[in-house]
């Protein structure tokens, strides 16, 4: 069949889907669910693609099992004598060996079957110079001409190894096998690990058998019971089952006896091609059946790993954009008007002789305030740098309690400290923001001197801002805008009276209230603008964390898609 079957192009497409879910947050289970995603997306490819391209293709019995269950020598034993040259390289490391009948040699070799894993057919030095240079796993592909064509036995890695790739390597050829043969001993089968394996057999209905090896002389009476009745209270009441006794072994066989029961099954199911095609068909289906729930398990694992990185992100920007509204509001609260400095501009332009200008006559207002204050340059220029540096302290301490409070946020919401890494520095401002509030504050005052050699210009009263020097009247702008939620403004100059009111008087004088509200709006806008800007630079480095610890989002609609195409599909 070609690889345009509706079907086959649909698994690959769940495959690939599945590979693309990274679910990289440690949520919940998500250990499970990527264990899920694994297996499934190999089962894809290594078992149901070939196995529905080719249905009459051998079927694959893999021996499954804890450590020392008898495994390997229950096939050298069907095969007749030791398949791997023993002390060199045991089937139990990476390096599994599949035994075919010649005839069904080219199947196993070529790349249908496992199709990740790469295949040696040469000597076990190979495989065991391959493996322990860490290049991966390989099949090994033996063939034995005592074997029945149409039945291959792969001889598994230890399902409770030691080694986490030797066990993700045994779940991966079990869940290509279209038959798992499971060995257990008298001694061992009440283990938790088995019963795991058995379990999800069971749940996708794949075709098994289980042999009890190692049985005591005497003891089958007692232990076949137990056994079959802990069968049964896993569902699993009408599972073949081979006893095998504890004997003495003959060159790491058993006794050909020993296995009569098993070979007869074995030879059986080779056989006949309806039988074979029945155990086939009842683990293809169980497959394609747990498909369904497996992909949801997956999806709903990636939904809880967006809603993680949703609820990271919105709390962070939550935080910024409050931050920026905060500060917004404290910028003109008055509450940078504190200071000797201010306190300093406050008398120097609240003279008597000055106040006294101010609520007689503009122009005298003009002719004398202009002198004054030009006659004082290091006077206004102390109080633009105590309000560059006030304001300056203000920006990096909104912008540390923000870092602060997202770092602390983050730590308390899930997946949180696993994105942070434990960067501490990300519990402060950056040093990019604080270099940056100090060259952002001064291009705005340069802002202010601008808007008002404009406005200035539009009003052509040039000449009179010139008289005032633009820097003083730059002060007294920011000094309103400091303090326009404070009531100061208009009519209400008399009762405001003080640093801001007299500043605010004097740019009336010169522009007209309306202007001056108007400069002061703009100005703000201005600073909030730079301030915004400068707090991305913060809010950023929180964003490259989250895009680099769980990035991209998880695509579970495509991969939900991709479960709708396959169960059209079928
Ligand atoms: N005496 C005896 N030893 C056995 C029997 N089955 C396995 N063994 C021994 O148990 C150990 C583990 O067996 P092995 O086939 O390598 O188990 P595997 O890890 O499942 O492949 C080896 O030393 C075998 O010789 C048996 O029925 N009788
Ligand atoms: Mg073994």
């Amino acid at each position: 069949m070609s690889s345009e079957f509706p079907l086959v192009v649909a698994l690959h497409r769940l495959a690939d889907a599945l590979r693309s879910t990274g679910l990289q947050l440690e949520i919940g289970d998500v250990a499970a669910a990527r264990d899920v995603r694994d297996e499934l997306a190999h089962q894809i490819d290594d078992y149901l693609v070939p196995r529905l391209k080719r249905l009459d293709a051998p079927l694959l019995v893999v021996l499954g099992g804890s450590t020392g269950s008898g495994k390997s020598t229950i096939a050298n034993t069907i095969v007749g004598h030791e398949v791997s040259a023993a002390g060199v390289l045991r089937p139990t490391t990476r390096a599994p060996v599949l035994l075919c009948h010649p005839d069904d040699q080219p199947w196993f070799a070529g790349g249908d079957v496992l199709p990740d894993l790469p295949r040696l057919t040469g000597e076990t030095t190979e495989a065991l110079t391959r493996v322990r240079s860490g290049a991966g796993s390989v099949l090994r592909v033996v063939t034995v001409p005592e074997l029945h064509p149409g039945l291959a036995i792969i001889d598994a890695p230890d399902i409770d190894s030691v080694e986490e790739a030797n066990r993700n390597l045994a779940t991966q050829l079990l869940a290509a096998a279209d038959l798992w043969l499971f060995a257990t001993t008298a001694s061992r089968y009440a283990d938790a690990v088995p019963w795991d394996f058995l379990r999800q057999a069971k749940v996708r209905g794949t075709s098994l058998a289980i042999v009890i090896n190692r049985i005591p002389p005497g003891a089958e009476q007692e232990i076949l019971p137990h056994f079959e009745a802990m069968l049964a209270d896993a569902d699993l009441g009408g599972v073949a089952l081979f006893p095998i006794g504890q004997v003495e072994l003959v060159d790491g066989m058993l006794p050909a006896e020993a296995i009569d029961e098993l070979g007869r099954m074995l030879v059986g199911l080779a056989t006949d091609a309806e039988r074979r095609s029945e155990v086939v068909r009842a683990t293809l289906h169980g497959a394609m059946d747990s498909i369904d729930s497996r992909v949801r398990t997956v999806a709903a694992a990636g939904d809880r790993q967006n809603r993680a990185v949703d609820e990271l992100r919105q709390s962070m920007e939550r935080i910024y954009r409050n931050t920026t509204d905060r500060l917004s509001d404290d910028i003109s609260s008055g509450h940078l008007l504190r200071g000797e400095v201010l306190d300093r501009w406050q008398e120097l332009i609240g003279t008597a002789e000055l106040m006294q200008a101010v609520q007689s006559r503009i122009s005298l207002v003009r002719d004398r305030v202009g002198s004054f204050l030009r006659g004082r340059p290091a006077a206004t220029a102390e109080v633009q740098g105590e309000i560059t540096s006030t304001l300056e302290r203000l920006l990096v301490d909104y912008a540390d309690g923000a870092a602060a409070a997202v770092s602390t946020s983050w730590r308390d919401l899930p997946g949180g400290t696993q994105v942070l890494g434990g960067d501490r520095s990300l519990d402060r401002s950056s040093e990019q923001f604080r270099t940056g509030a100090s060259s952002e504050v001064r291009a705005w005052q340069d802002d202010i001197l601008g808007l008002v050699r404009e406005r200035g210009a539009s009003k052509r009263t040039t000449a009179r801002i010139l008289a005032f020097g633009v820097n003083s009247i730059g002060v007294a702008l920011m000094v309103v805008l400091f303090a326009q939620t404070g009531g100061i403004t208009g009519g209400e100059i008399a009762i405001g009276a003080g640093t801001a009111g007299l500043s605010q008087t004097l740019l009336s004088a010169l522009f007209g209230e309306q202007a001056v509200r108007e400069l002061a709006t703009e100005a703000k806008h201005l600073l909030i603008d730079r301030v915004a800007s400068l707090l991305e630079i913060d809010a950023n480095r929180f964003r490259t964390k989250l895009w680099t610890a769980a990035s991209p989002p998880e695509r579970t609609v495509e991969l939900r898609d991709a479960l709708d195409e396959y169960e059209r599909a079928r």
